[in-house]
C-alpha cells in the first residue's frame, strides 16, 4: 500500500517512527515482561494496537474539546448489531499511517499482515444490517459529523462456523479472550435499568396529577465501553458505545447470612445473561424474552445517558430535538419511544402532549425488510410482565393513535387492523416506530416503493410526509483501500488523485480507461494477483487447490432461502450433468465459491450448506470433469475474509427472489472491486444496473411485480416445470437418488419435497424452478463473455468506475440532509 504517492495525508506527516517503535517495545515490556524476540504474535498485536490507541486518544480528546466548544447536534445510531470486523488495519488507514507502520514493523522483522491476522473480528452482528451500522459510523466520522453508535457488548458475538463432514457446526466466539486493546471502560457513566415489578399510582397533591411509581423490580447496572471510530485523515474520533451488564448488588458472602443470598445470585445471573450472546438470526424474528431484555437494556441505558449529557449543558428539554436524534436501526431498538416518554413523563414531570411532541421529533426509523417472518411482534403478556411501566405508555400511545385513525377513517376497521400498535394480543414494533417516528426510510429505491405501495400502504396514505428512501452504501476505506491495496493504488495512479478515498465520485474518471488495452491488462493482472491471494487462503483453510485462471463466481452472504443459494448449487449440478454428457462442450473453467452462515436453528439453511459441500465433494473429486468446475465452501465467512474474497471475484451472485432483498450491500462491495453482477432486479441491484448499464451486468429472472402477482394468487405449480424440463427433472431426482450423497436417498429429501410436495408452506416459495432456465442462460452468457478477455476487462473496469453512488458517504450525506440535520465539526490537533 502506498498512500504517499499522492500526499493528502495531514496526520502521517507528524508520524514519528522511532517513537512508535519505542512504544511498541515498551508496551511489550509493561504488558508481558517480554522483549520482541520472546513475544508471541498475539502479544505483539496487543502492543502495536496499544501504540495505535495512543495516537487515537490524542485525536479523541481533541474531538471532545471541539464538541464542548461547538455543542453540536448528535445522532445516536441505536442498533442491536455493529459488525465492525477488525480494527487495527482500518485505524491505521484512517490515521493515514498504514504504510509507515508497515515499514516500522518490517524494520523490526514483523509482517503487518501477520500482526493484523492476530486480531479477532468484532462480530457483533449477523449480516447486512450490522455491517451497514459499522459503515455508517465510519462514514460519519470521516465526514466530520457527531455520532454515538449505541449497542451491546456481547460476550459472544456471531458464532464461528466450522464445517465437519459437510455440516455446519457452531463454535462460541470468545472474542474478548485476549482483551480488546482499543476499547475504554467508562464506569463513570453507569446507568441503572429496571425490569419486571409493578406500577403504583400515587396522587401528587402539589401538582394535582397522578404519579407512576415503578416498584418491586430487578435492577441491572449498564456499564459502557467506548470503541473509537476514527475518521479518515480529519482528526475526528467518535465512539461506538457498547453496554455491558453488571449486577447492582455485587454477589458477596456477607449476604449469605442475611438471607438474600439467592437474590444476589439471581441478580448476578440476570446481568450475565443479558449480554451473554448475539442472537444469530438474520431476517428472522424469534419471540424470546431474553431478546426483549437485551433491547430494553441497551436502549434504556443509551437514552438515559443521552438525556443526562444534554442536561449537563441545557436546561430546557423541549429543545432536545435540536441536539439529539435517535435513529432506530430496524425495529429492534423501538422501545426507545416509550422509554423516552417514560423519562420525560415520570422523571421530568412533563405532560403527555409536551413529551410526545419531543419524542416524535427525536425518533426516526429505518426499515430493512419486508419479509413477514422478520417483523417483531411481542406477546402482550410477556411485554407487560417484563416492562410494566413501558407497557402502560405503549397502551396510551396506541389509544391516542387509534382515535386519530378513527377520526380520519370513520368505521374503517381494516385501517385499525393494519395500523394498530396493539393488536390480537401483540405489540407490533414496526407500527410503533412508524407512528412515533418523524421519518420512515427504506434502504433502496425499489424497497421503499414496495413499502409505500404494499407493506406499509395504509401508513403511507395517512402520513406520506414521513416516508423517504436512503439507498444503502459501503465504505471504500475498508472495502477498497484496506481490502484491495493493489487496485486502490492503481485507481489513484490512473485518475491522478487519491481524492476518491473521501469522495468516491472521483472514481468515475476511470471510465476513460475501460477500452484502453494497457489499462485492461493492468486491471486484470491485479485481479489475478488478488485471485492468487484468495487461492492461497483457500488452500490454507480448505486444503483445496483452485485455479486463479478460472472464473471466480462468488456468492457470499447469510444463508437464507430467499437469497437462493439453492438456485446456485442446483445450477452447478446441472452444469456437471452437461459436462459429463458432453465433455467437449464450450465451457470456460469456473470456480464456484460459497460462503454463508446459517442461523443455528434454521434447518433448511443447514441442509443447503450440506448440499453445497456434498456437491463440492463429488465434483471436485470426479477426474472426468478435469477441474473444469470446482466448488468451494469457505468456512466461517466474516468481514475479515470478505475483504479478500471481494477483491478476488469476477462474478458477483446477487440472485434473490425479486422483491425480497431490501437492498443488499455485498453487491456494492463486489462492484467496487470490479466484479460483474449476475443478478435479479431486486434491492439495490436495480440501481447498480442503472449506474453501470445493463450491458455490463447479467440480469435474469422474474421482476418483483411478477413475483408479487404470483404471490397474490397463491404461488405457481413447480411440478409442471419438473415434468416438462428434463434437465430440471434430472437435478431434482439426483437429490434423492444418492448421486451426491454416497447413495443416501434421504439426505436431501426435504429439499426435494420443498419443490413438489412441501410438508408446510407453498411449493417452491422462492420461485427457484421458475427462474432456473433464465438463470442458466445468464450463466451461459457470463461464461461466453469471460472468454472475450478485452470485453470482460472493460466490463470489470466499468463496474469499478460506476460504483461512486454506492459509498456510505453519499448515504450519510442524505441522512444528514433529510433526517438528522447535523453540522460538520472541525477538529484541530
Ligand atoms: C429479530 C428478532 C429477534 C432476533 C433477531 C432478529 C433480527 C436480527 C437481524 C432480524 C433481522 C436481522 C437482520 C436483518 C438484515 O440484515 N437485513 C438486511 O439489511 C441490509 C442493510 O439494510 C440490507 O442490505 C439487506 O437487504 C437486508 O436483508
Amino acid at each position: 500500500m502506498n498512500h504517499e504517492t499522492f500526499a493528502i495525508n495531514p496526520t502521517s506527516e507528524g508520524f514519528d517512527r522511532e517513537a512508535f517503535k519505542k512504544e511498541i517495545l515498551s508496551n511489550l515490556k509493561v504488558l508481558y515482561r517480554k522483549t520482541l524476540d520472546t513475544a508471541a504474535k498475539q502479544e505483539v498485536f496487543q502492543a502495536v494496537s496499544l501504540a495505535v490507541k495512543d495516537l487515537i486518544v490524542d485525536r479523541w480528546i481533541a474531538t471532545q474539546k471541539a464538541y464542548q466548544k461547538k455543542d453540536p447536534k448528535f445522532v445516536y445510531y441505536l442498533s442491536m448489531e455493529f459488525l465492525m470486523g477488525r480494527a487495527l488495519g482500518n485505524n491505521l488507514i484512517n490515521l493515514c499511517c498504514y504504510k509507515e507502520v508497515a515499514e516500522v514493523l518490517n524494520e523490526m522483522g514483523l509482517d503487518i499482515n501477520v500482526i493484523e491476522d492476530q486480531e479477532p473480528d468484532a462480530a457483533l452482528g449477523n449480516g447486512g444490517l450490522g455491517r451497514l451500522a459499522a459503515c455508517f459510523i465510519e462514514s460519519l466520522s470521516t465526514l466530520n459529523y457527531p455520532v454515538y453508535g449505541c449497542g451491546i457488548r456481547y460476550k459472544y458475538g456471531m458464532f464461528k462456523q466450522e464445517i465437519r463432514d459437510g455440516y455446519q457446526v457452531e463454535v462460541p466466539d470468545n472474542w474478548l479472550e485476549n482483551g480488546n486493546p482499543f476499547e475504554m471502560k467508562r464506569p463513570e457513566y453507569v446507568q441503572t435499568v429496571k425490569f419486571g415489578g409493578y406500577v403504583r399510582i400515587e396522587w401528587d397533591n402539589e401538582r394535582q396529577r397522578n404519579r407512576f411509581i415503578h416498584d418491586g423490580y430487578d435492577a441491572v447496572h449498564a456499564i459502557p465501553y467506548d470503541i473509537p471510530v476514527v475518521g479518515y485523515g480529519n482528526n475526528m474520533v467518535n465512539a461506538l458505545r457498547i453496554w455491558d451488564a453488571q449486577p447492582v448488588q455485587e454477589f458477596n458472602l456477607a449476604s449469605f447470612d442475611k438471607g438474600d443470598y439467592l437474590q444476589a445470585v439471581e441478580q448476578e445471573n440476570l446481568a450475565k445473561n443479558i449480554v451473554e450472546v448475539l442472537y444469530p438470526n438474520d431476517n428472522h424474528y424469534s419471540g424470546k424474552e431474553l431478546r426483549l431484555k437485551q433491547q430494553y437494556f441497551f436502549v434504556s441505558a443509551s437514552v438515559q445517558l443521552a438525556i443526562q449529557k444534554y442536561k449537563e449543558t441545557h436546561s430546557d428539554l423541549h429543545k432536545l430535538p435540536e441536539k439529539v436524534c435517535f435513529q432506530l436501526n430496524d425495529t429492534h431498538p423501538t422501545v426507545t419511544v416509550p422509554e423516552l416518554m417514560r423519562i420525560l413523563l415520570d422523571e421530568e414531570g412533563m405532560e403527555w402532549d409536551e413529551a410526545w411532541e419531543i419524542t416524535t421529533k427525536c425518533c426516526a426509523y429505518t426499515n430493512h425488510t419486508i419479509m413477514a417472518e422478520a417483523l417483531e411482534k411481542w406477546p402482550v403478556d410477556l411485554f407487560m410482565r417484563l416492562l410494566p411501566r413501558i407497557y402502560q405508555i405503549v397502551q396510551e400511545i396506541n389509544r391516542r393513535f387509534l382515535i386519530q385513525v378513527e377520526e380520519k377513517y370513520p368505521n374503517q376497521y381494516n385501517k385499525i387492523r393494519s395500523m394498530a400498535i396493539l393488536y390480537e394480543g401483540q405489540v407490533r414494533m414496526a407500527n410503533m416506530a412508524i407512528v412515533a417516528g418523524f421519518s420512515v426510510n427504506g434502504v433502496a429505491r425499489l424497497h421503499t416503493e414496495i413499502l409505500k405501495k404494499r407493506e406499509l400502504r395504509d401508513f403511507y396514505e395517512m402520513m406520506p410526509e414521513k416516508f423517504n428512501n436512503k439507498t444503502n452504501g459501503i465504505t471504500q476505506r475498508r472495502f477498497l483501500l484496506h481490502g484491495n491495496p493493489l487496485l486502490a493504488q492503481w485507481v489513484s495512479e490512473k485518475i491522478g488523485t487519491d481524492a476518491w478515498i473521501t469522495d468516491l465520485s472521483f472514481i468515475k474518471n476511470l471510465e476513460k480507461y475501460a477500452d484502453d488495452p494497457k489499462a485492461q491488462k493492468e486491471f486484470m493482472d491485479i485481479k489475478y494477483r488478488n485471485k492468487l491471494r484468495l487461492a492461497e487462503y483457500v488452500k490454507a483453510h480448505n486444503h483445496i487447490d483452485i485455479d486463479p485462471n478460472s472464473i471466480f463466481d462468488v456468492q457470499v452472504k447469510r444463508l437464507h432461502e430467499y437469497k437462493r443459494q439453492l438456485l446456485n448449487i442446483l445450477h452447478v449440478m446441472y452444469l456437471y450433468n452437461q459436462l459429463k454428457a458432453n465433455p467437449n462442450m464450450d465451457f470456460y473453467p469456473t470456480t464456484f465459491i460459497f460462503g454463508a452462515k446459517a442461523a443455528a436453528g434454521y434447518k433448511r439453511a443447514k441442509e443447503t450448506i450440506k448440499l453445497i459441500n456434498s456437491v463440492a465433494d463429488t465434483i471436485n473429486n470426479d477426474p472426468s470433469i478435469n477441474s473444469k468446475i470446482k466448488v468451494v465452501f469457505i468456512e466461517n465467512y466474516r468481514v475479515s475474509n470478505a475483504e479478500i474474497i471481494f477483491a478476488a471475484s469476477d462474478v458477483s451472485e446477487q440472485i434473490s427472489t425479486a422483491s425480497k432483498e431490501a437492498s443488499g450491500t455485498g453487491n456494492m462491495k463486489f462492484m467496487l472491486n470490479g466484479a460483474v453482477t449476475l443478478g435479479t432486479m431486486d434491492g439495490a441491484n436495480v440501481e447498480i444496473v442503472e449506474e453501470v448499464g445493463s450491458e455490463n451486468a447479467f440480469i435474469f429472472g422474474m421482476s418483483s411485480e411478477e413475483v408479487m402477482a404470483y404471490e397474490a394468487n397463491g404461488g405457481y405449480h413447480p411440478s409442471e416445470i419438473y415434468h416438462n424440463d428434463m434437465d430440471i427433472k434430472k437435478i431434482l431426482d439426483q437429490l434423492v437418488d444418492g448421486t451426491f450423497s454416497h447413495g443416501d436417498r434421504e439426505m436431501f429429501r426435504e429439499i426435494y419435497s420443498s419443490f413438489l410436495s412441501p410438508s408446510y408452506g407453498r411449493a417452491d416459495q422462492y420461485f427457484i424452478l421458475k427462474d432456473f432456465q433464465s438463470y442458466a442462460e445468464a450463466q451461459a452468457r457470463v461464461n461466453k463473455a469471460y472468454q472475450d478477455k478485452s470485453r470482460w476487462a472493460k466490463m470489470a473496469i466499468l463496474n469499478t468506475a460506476k460504483s461512486g453512488k454506492f459509498t456510505s458517504d453519499r448515504t450519510i450525506e442524505e441522512y444528514v440532509r433529510d433526517i438528522w440535520h447535523l453540522e460538520k465539526v472541525q477538529v484541530e490537533l
